[in-house]
């Protein structure tokens, strides 16, 4: 436990909101990364040397050996995102370290993002955006940039967690019918209000939807969950949206299956190995590509920002915080 009277040491890898900064500045001894550059691994470990709390985000990664090399104060790991594929639960636990998220306050705009994905893809926005700055926009045409209507078509959601569900509601209002896949089976006035279809199966839901959403987290167990034999799966015509994680994928399969026509295209949100972008998916016109700006609005980040501080507040009055994550 921190001393009575002496502040707890804070360090931040990254520069958050300047309301949550300045609040974390008043509440703890806290070290904030003011020109945001992107921790190297000596900067991690040094950091995790001396810390009591670290706030990490999603670019950091903390493997087990620099958990197992961090110093003796280091007592909490308070990531700043929901995500937390990028800390090694496992190691943090043996070595008593807490670990954290931000469940719940990205919920809504994830989901945004994701119906933003499925129309921009289907209806070729930025293909078009693209046609226009490069000025090669010689008027309407009767067949010109024609896509794929979404009403009445079928969305296959992976993950009905709270994002998956929220995606529902959404593609509901569209006209799209649900179905999805998950580990359990939501209660019935779940399915009956969304008309959602559960496939216990993903192999067979995989092969009969027209857009594929994914939304389960990134843990062992879904590493190449889509693989490329259940990509293969995938009817022709349908597209793939990316919102959680790119390990999720095989990215270099459906990669090939776009270049083969054998997907009608793939809107992505994230990578397999981000920063890092498959040139390939650059270069097809039905790829739609963001920079992983799902939940990127002001209000989330504040929002994220809340929740780091209520967990490491909780946890310096001696109570477990209140977004504990525990390894799978
Ligand atoms: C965050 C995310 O912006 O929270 C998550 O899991 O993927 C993103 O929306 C990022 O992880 C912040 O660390």
């Amino acid at each position: 436990m921190p001393q009575i009277g002496k502040k707890t040491l804070v360090i931040v890898t990254r520069r958050l909101p300047e309301a949550i900064e300045a609040r974390m500045m008043e509440l703890f001894d806290t070290r904030l990364n003011e020109d945001d550059h992107v921790f190297s691994r000596a900067e991690l470990q040094d950091a995790m040397a001396e810390a009591e709390v670290l706030v990490p985000t999603v670019t950091d990664r903390i493997d087990s050996d620099l958990i197992q090399s961090s110093g003796k104060n280091l007592k909490l790991i308070a990531s700043f995102g929901t995500g937390t594929d990028h800390i090694d639960i496992t190691s943090a636990e043996s070595q008593k370290i807490l670990v954290t998220n931000t469940p719940g306050v990205l919920t809504e705009d994830t989901a945004d993002m994701t119906m933003a994905l499925i129309l921009a893809v289907s209806r070729r926005l930025t293909e078009g955006e693209r046609k226009i700055r490069a000025g090669n926009w010689e008027g309407w045409a009767p067949n010109a940039l024609l896509g794929q209507r979404i009403w009445g078509k079928r969305l296959g959601i992976v993950g009905m967690g709270r994002i998956g569900q929220a995606v529902a509601r959404r593609a509901r209002g569209f006209g799209l019918t649900i179905h999805y896949h998950n580990r359990y089976r939501l209660p019935e006035g779940f399915e009956s209000e969304l008309g959602a279809t559960y496939w216990e199966s993903l192999d067979q839901m995989l092969a009969r939807m027209d857009f594929i959403s994914i939304h389960c987290p990134s843990t062992p167990a879904t590493y190449h969950l889509l693989s490329a034999r259940r990509l293969r799966l995938i009817q022709k015509g349908a597209y793939v949206i990316n919102t959680s994680r790119g390990h999720v994928i095989d990215e270099a399969e459906m990669t090939r299956l776009l270049e083969n026509g054998d997907l009608a295209g793939a809107g992505l949100d994230v990578y397999e190995h981000e920063p890092f972008i498959n040139p390939k998916l650059l270069s097809f016109e039905n790829t739609v590509l963001l920079p992983h700006i799902g939940s990127a609005t002001l209000e989330g980040r504040i929002d994220m920002g809340e929740k780091v501080l209520i967990n490491i507040q909780t946890f310096v009055d001696g109570h477990s915080p209140p977004d504990r994550v525990l390894p799978h």
